[in-house]
């Protein structure tokens, strides 16, 4: 790994955040074959992360095999992304890229969205890894709905994602790239790769690693 004094080369972390049925999934599979074939060490993660044992409970909740308070879920979700943490730091610190399906921005949209409050749900993602880069897959909630249907998960209902999309604006900060996300498929995937190799590039001159504050 190339080294500057003290400043290491490294991975970026990003993240593709936005309602369901706004194609994140589809834009992290193209992005994660872009860098590849420009030769970037990349994964694809994607949070939450249903394989581990905490994920699991998570899935259950989401399919409505079980029932959780919301507090509890809220903090299920957190438990996924820590459990998740140092495995991350490792990665990112041997100059893997991760582009990252939902992050911290997705448990704090969703669980304010029921009506806890956002300070509180906030509280567990501090000291978190802090994305280099998050990019909002925009979308009209109604329009999200008309792709092709929900899949039948927990939250995945039209008044609800509406009271979600409000959280998401409220949790945007400036560095936040926004996506028209009603454009077709590849003017979406070009605009994306561009401004994912730009964070690339900065990351493996030797930006430091940061930590979460959700302001
Ligand atoms: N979700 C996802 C949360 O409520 N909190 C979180 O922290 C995360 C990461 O889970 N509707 C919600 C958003 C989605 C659902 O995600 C499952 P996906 O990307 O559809 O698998
Ligand atoms: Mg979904």
């Amino acid at each position: 790994m190339e080294s500057n004094g003290e400043i290491k080369a490294r991975g970026a972390l990003i993240v593709l955040e936005g309602l369901d049925r706004s194609g994140k999934t589809s834009q992290s599979a193209r992005l994660l074959s872009y860098l590849n074939n420009l030769g970037y060490p990349v994964e694809s993660w994607r949070f939450p992360d249903r394989d581990t044992a905490v994920g699991k409970m998570i899935s259950s909740y989401l399919t409505n095999q079980s029932q959780l308070d919301d507090h509890t879920i809220h903090l299920l979700f957190s438990a996924n992304r820590w459990e998740k943490r140092s495995l991350m730091e490792a990665k990112l610190k041997s100059g893997i890229s991760l582009i990252v399906d939902r992050y911290s921005y997705s448990g704090v949209a969703f669980s304010s969205a029921k009506g806890l409050d956002i300070e509180w749900c906030k509280a567990p993602e501090v000291g978190l890894l802090a994305p280099d880069l998050v990019m909002y897959l925009n979308i009209p909630p109604k329009k999200a709905a008309e792709r092709g249907g929900y899949g039948g998960e927990r939250y995945e209902q039209l008044e609800f994602q509406k009271n979600v999309a409000k959280y998401y604006e409220m949790l945007t900060d400036p560095s936040w790239k926004i996506i028209d996300a009603c454009l077709p498929l590849e003017d979406v995937e070009k605009q994306m790769k561009e401004i994912v190799l730009d964070c690339v590039v900065c990351c493996k001159k030797g930006k430091p690693l940061s930590h979460l504050w959700l302001s």
